[in-house]
């Protein structure tokens, strides 16, 4: 990874975003009434003074009541409160009305600064990501059109409970960019009428925890796993994935395999009360759905498509209606073309209903491996030293030339947060900046065993390596697919977030090697100023960075990254002293996880990494901004579901 084209190959997309930290409550209240059919929900907001910041060459508007910011290239940042009510699962909003009061509007001395444009690599011209959205910035009419919006969604609470999820987003201060002037909320009451589904007692033809969908060939070999989840009390059956296409359980439903695995699971749920999915074999064998939502104009180093597993845990709407993913019906999903501003073409819910995850086996013997290993996990890790331990690693991920003004060593900021939420583990920090981070003491560090392992910075899906500070030339900790055979940690096996892009990108394969040297020719190892090429992608991996990791005698349990482009805040442009790549996108997503294993104490797999999801798309204006959706749709569960994260007792 000398060579420029590595460099690029690994690089992740930057977006300068800013987020409003401290995240403060407003002052809510909420009071529920009933009227024949229909439940009316209020709810009350008071606001203070926005606070306002002239920076270098705009100024920032500070809110204590804010819990984030409306977020989105070329448009002004804005504070945003978003909150979540739990309604019955199926209720539709019938109406909603709003009441407010207002405060003097200010005038404002400067212009509040646009979200930056993402940058997918930094080249030695550094590009001015600040670019003013036109449509916006030379319109005289306050931004945006509207006090607040909402969104219904519908998936499993934090109890497991099938709810729908109202999510209101307050925009509490509005900007007019000709008139240099900010309208502000002082208080808004909201009245939301609802109606929920009569309320039926669920009647089920038998009932499961589990259903596992695997390759035909492996169901044997699967059997061992079925008896040891039963024996634990997770109920599991075992479908080879011929009986959905063969209609053995139920009625065929889909327009493709995919489609109809989809039916399958939302007719397991519906008839056996299912929680967890686990998916058994690769991305050809349990076929993986491709999302098409887009984050570039195409060209250089976008990727109009990425495999997403999140498609099968996302079954219904708020509604309760079938979530499809292809709400326009041209066979083309989760679309979101390009550029800026397009709206979305798909619908997606993106709050999963299911727990699902996968073991992307793509031989039997990985089926024996990864049997052998959960049992031995769930039996012994509980018992253990070895869990008690926390693996970190990182580094300098972005050169400070894009952080404006800060010089934050991302991958050892995201690591920190992350060991925060875990106080009581015993905390192995491999870092640039203690000069300890190499492939000696990664292999040794893991080999002696640890319950989770994080590493954070730039991946690819042959390996991950991250950068000395101000030294961004060269890698640094660089570890590939090749080394994790050598690992020695058998039965000791982690929990492993990557950080990085394409690691979790489980989709490749080496005839990709030959389909891109024909598309492109010799350009195919070409990498100039304007050209990258295909080469330099690794996607004609045998298997994934994330999935090797697992699928190795050692090596983890578990693992969690993207199938595509990651997508991380650098610098510090909301100036509110906390590093923006834990406030968003991929860092805040690895560090939610720890927060809710162990200040929530929610400790089966699936769930606690479901929860992030549901998490993000409550804290996140997901259907507004592309990056946000896209966090969600790549990241990627590989390992069991319904794993106990520790081992029983
Ligand atoms: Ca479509
Ligand atoms: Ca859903
Ligand atoms: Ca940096
Ligand atoms: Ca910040």
């Amino acid at each position: 990874m000398k060579k420029r084209g590595y460099l690029i190959s690994i690089s992740i997309f930057a977006t300068l975003l800013m987020i409003v930290g401290g995240i403060q409550a407003g002052i809510t209240q909420q009071n529920t009434s009933k009227t024949a059919s229909h439940l009316t929900t209020t709810l009350s907001y008071q606001f203070s003074h926005p606070t306002l910041q002239a920076n270098t060459q705009y100024g920032t508007i500070h809110l204590a009541e804010a819990t984030g910011t409306r977020n989105i290239a070329g448009e002004p940042i804005l504070p945003i409160v978003m909150q979540t009510i739990e309604l019955p699962f199926g209720t539709t909003i019938t109406d909603i009305t709003s009441h407010f009061t207002t405060q003097p509007q200010t005038q404002l001395s400067w212009k509040i600064t646009p979200a930056a444009r993402p940058v997918p690599f930094i080249t030695d011209d550094v590009p001015n990501t600040i670019s003013e959205e036109t449509a916006i910035y030379t319109h005289d009419a306050y931004f945006p059109e509207t006090w607040y919006s909402y969104r219904l969604t519908a998936g499993l609470n934090n109890q497991d409970i099938q709810t729908t999820f109202l999510t209101i987003q307050i925009n509490p201060v509005r900007y007019n960019p000709i008139q240099d002037m900010i309208r502000s909320l002082d208080s808004i009451t909201i009245d939301i009428t609802y109606a929920s589904p009569a309320q039926t007692v669920p009647s089920y033809t038998d009932t499961y925890d589990m259903i596992i969908i695997c390759k035909d060939s492996y169901a044997r070999l699967l059997e061992p796993l079925v008896t040891h989840k039963n024996s634990y009390g997770v109920q599991t059956k075992l479908i080879p994935v011929s009986a959905i296409y063969d209609a053995t359980y139920f009625p065929t439903q889909g327009r493709d395999k995919q489609e109809q695995i989809k039916y399958f699971i939302k007719n397991a749920k519906e008839s056996w009360n299912i929680t967890y999915v686990m998916l058994v074999g690769n991305y050809a064998q349990i076929p993986a759905r491709y999302s098409n939502l887009e984050t570039d104009t195409g060209g250089l180093y976008e990727e109009l498509r990425f495999v997403s597993d999140l498609y099968y845990a996302d079954l219904y709407t708020g509604n309760g209606s079938f979530c499809n993913w292809d709400t326009d019906n041209d066979g083309r999903y989760a679309e979101w073309p390009y550029p800026e501003g397009h709206p979305q073409e798909d619908i997606v819910d993106m709050v999963p209903d299911v727990h699902v995850a996968r073991l992307a086996c793509m031989f039997k013997s990985e089926v024996r491996t990864m049997v052998d290993k959960i049992i031995t996990y769930e039996t012994t890790a509980a018992q253990s030293e070895w869990f008690n331990r926390m693996v970190v690693v990182g580094g300098d991920t972005f050169d400070k030339s894009i952080e404006g003004g800060t010089d934050y060593n991302e991958g050892e900021e995201a690591t920190a947060k992350a060991l925060e939420y875990m106080p009581q583990f015993i905390p192995v920090k491999l870092w640039t900046t203690l000069g300890n981070i190499s492939l000696e003491t990664i292999q040794t560090e893991i080999g002696k065993g640890c319950g989770f392992l994080y590493f954070c910075g730039h991946g690819s899906p042959k390996s991950w390596a991250t950068h000395n500070n101000g030294d961004y030339k060269n890698w640094t900790g660089m570890y590939k697919n090749t080394e994790m055979t050598d690992l020695t940690n058998t039965g000791m096996s982690p929990f492993l977030i990557v950080g990085g892009c394409h690691n979790s990108e489980f989709d490749t394969a080496p005839k990709n090697l030959i389909l891109g040297f024909l598309k492109e020719g010799f350009d195919y190892f070409e990498v100039n100023d304007t050209w990258f090429g295909s080469y330099y992608k690794y996607n004609y991996a045998l298997e994934c960075w994330s999935w090797v990791f697992v699928k190795v005698k050692g090596g983890a349990i578990g693992s969690t990254g993207s199938s595509g482009f990651g997508g991380v805040n650098v610098g510090d442009y909301n100036h509110d002293g906390i590093a923006d790549c834990i406030q968003g996108l991929d860092g805040w997503f690895e560090c939610e996880f720890f927060r809710l294993y162990n200040q929530e104490n929610i400790t089966i797999l699936g769930q606690t990494y479901d929860q992030v999801l549901t998490g993000y798309v409550q804290n996140f204006p997901v259907d507004a901004y592309r990056y946000d959706a896209k966090i969600l749709q790549t990241h990627i569960l590989l390992g069991d579901p319904s794993l106990k994260i520790g081992g029983y007792e």
